[in-house]
């Protein structure tokens, strides 16, 4: 069976977009593939955390990820720094990656605009650490939001690279970004796309938030005056992103969605689109409750995962040391 390796940062409670664009995924590829799913907690630290909250935070993201369905049986679910060989390979393709193409990274350069008292080295080579995260198991599939594909071009590029110079080691992986839905946009100004980070609490609806919260902020998104739900991405970008959002949950192409509710206002529709994204993630709430008050089976599963993953991990990184003339001892 293929392999999948995907990640999400513990930099906040995941948003809509997470769940949309991510982790919901995540969980219906099960079936098919070999999945390798991280708390990414090492990309977090590109952006100041406080270091208590992160460490809650990448607790809370595990259950959640098993709240969502994840099964830790079957799969491997790990959190990133358990598994020092990232760190290890990271260093290895760094010097197998060129200042110019990092220099070329979108994500760079809106990031350290967003934070510009702290553009830091690890912002720089951040594309570096996930190509790590991606080869060293020979993912076939990394199944990303559309924000993430610039990223995943760089770690096919170096994957490239190094098999060239040094042979035939790793994979170059495929992007698998979903259908519908791929980018969820910011709920109060929707040509940005929707972030766990955005300071503004009105432009995201939390996994966890429950349904009033939810009927609030969608009934305060930003849409247009012409009043016709119709999906129009570059003039009509709310309206679009909330169709996009309603169409994820009830299966409905646009064109339908577009029939359903002409004639009818925007409160119907954002009432309609709160009620389905509402039913969608109140069961994962009442699942993330009771799996995050068992710390000690979280833990659990994260030991094990950590240390299936690692044997993975640990294997390509002796190869590779070997490929590139490291000395290692008996
Ligand atoms: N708005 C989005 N729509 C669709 N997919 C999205 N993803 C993120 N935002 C959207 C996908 O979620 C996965 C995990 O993301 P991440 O935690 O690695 O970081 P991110 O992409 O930087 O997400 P955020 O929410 O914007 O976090 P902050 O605010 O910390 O930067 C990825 O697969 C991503 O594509």
């Amino acid at each position: 069976r293929k392999r999948i390796l995907s990640g999400i940062q513990p930099t906040g409670t995941p948003t809509l977009g997470n769940y949309i664009g991510a982790v919901r995924n995540w969980a219906l590829l099960q079936p098919d593939y070999d999945c390798l799913y991280m708390v990414a907690d090492l990309h977090a630290l590109t952006v100041r955390q406080v270091p208590a909250d992160l460490r809650r935070r990448t607790r809370e993201l595990a259950a959640l990820l098993l709240a969502v369905g994840i099964d830790p049986e079957n799969h491997v679910l790990f959190v990133q720094s358990h598994v020092p060989a990232h760190c290890e390979l990271s260093w290895i393709l760094a010097c197998n990656t060129q200042f110019g193409e990092l220099s070329r990274m979108t994500q760079f350069k809106d990031k350290s605009a967003k934070h510009p008292d702290n553009v830091n080295g690890g912002l720089f080579t951040y594309p570096v650490l996930m190509a790590a995260d991606i080869l060293i198991y020979n993912a076939d599939l990394v199944p990303v939001g559309q924000d993430q594909t610039q990223h995943l071009e760089i770690a096919r590029n170096i994957a490239n690279r190094f098999n060239g110079v040094y042979g035939d080691t790793f994979i170059l992986p495929e992007g698998y970004v979903p259908a519908s839905g791929a980018k969820i946009m910011s709920l109060a100004e929707p040509t940005k796309k929707m972030s766990k980070s955005d300071t503004n609490v009105n432009s995201f609806i939390l996994m966890t938030d429950d349904k009033d919260t939810i009927v609030r902020k969608f009934k305060r998104a930003v849409t247009d005056s012409d009043g016709v739900v119709r999906f129009d991405r570059e003039n009509k970008p709310g309206v679009s992103n909330l169709m996009a959002i309603y169409g994820t949950f009830t299966g409905k192409t646009m064109e339908e969605i577009e029939a359903e509710f002409a004639g009818k206002g925007y409160g119907d529709f954002k009432m309609a689109v709160a009620e389905v994204t509402a039913d969608a993630l109140t069961p994962v709430q009442a699942e993330y409750n009771r799996i995050l008050a068992d710390k000690a089976y979280v833990d659990g599963v994260l030991k094990n995962g950590a240390e299936r993953a690692s044997r993975i991990a640990n294997r390509t990184v002796s190869k590779v040391y070997r490929k590139v003339g490291l000395l290692q001892l008996d």
